[in-house]
């Protein structure tokens, strides 16, 4: 399972919501098309990650999407998950790579040209970059340029997908830019209505990416 659509990759944020809502949200975001599904938890125990890891990943299959665990690959082999995504301070994309396998799917964090040749030549199967725009989900980053986004979407064979801010209204800003696709947690996670917000989004990115 190793084949992957980044085109509407979607990562979660429980913050402030019940695990009904939360997952209720999961669900319609899945249900209005996203492509891949990342749950990214910062502040659970290893035990409750897995639990609700299990729960997401029940959801996805359910829609035949990819499911990816931020930063832990412990959780992710726990829950037999399709993949992992690691930043610059998880663990090297290559001991990952040999603790989990070819089949599995590696995300990175590249914020770089030379991270991106980096993760790629370790074995990472897309890269995820920005923040593009400012955002309000809780992460440590710094924004990072469109200029650097091309330069790392043309130095690497990977597909790279943008993050950091996007929505439906200034993902134009990415026009012309060889990105594989998109990375939301916002404007899917808080909005009114998330299968709208993931249909809407989705239509934008594949405009966007047919390019
Ligand atoms: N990495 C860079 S920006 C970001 C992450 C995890 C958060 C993106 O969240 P939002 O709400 O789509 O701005
Ligand atoms: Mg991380």
């Amino acid at each position: 399972m190793k084949k992957f659509d980044p085109g509407l990759y979607f990562i979660t944020d429980s913050t402030n919501y019940t695990e009904e809502e939360f997952l209720c949200r999961v669900e319609q975001a899945l249900m209005g098309g996203a492509t891949l599904l990342q749950l990214r938890e910062k502040d659970k125990t290893t035990r409750e990650y897995i639990a609700l890891a299990e729960k997401v990943h029940e959801i996805a299959k359910k829609y035949a999407v990819p499911l990816i665990i931020d930063d832990r690959i412990d959780v992710a082999m726990a829950v037999d998950a399709e993949g992992v995504h690691l930043g610059q301070s998880d663990m090297p994309i290559s001991i990952a790579r040999k603790i989990l396998g070819e089949e599995k799917i590696i995300g990175a964090t590249a914020k770089t040209v030379l991270q991106a040749v980096e993760a790629y030549e370790q074995g990472a199967d897309y890269l995820g970059v920005g923040a593009i725009y400012p955002t309000t989900t809780k992460v440590k980053t710094v924004l990072t340029s469109t200029g650097t986004l091309d330069a790392i979407c043309r130095a690497v064979p990977i597909p790279a997908n943008a993050i950091g801010g996007l929505n439906k209204d200034n993902i134009g800003i990415l026009a012309g830019i060889p990105i594989a696709g998109i990375c939301v947690v916002s404007a899917i996670m808080k909005a009114d209505d998330p299968k709208l917000a993931a249909q809407e989004l989705k239509e934008a990115a594949q405009e966007l990416c047919k390019e």
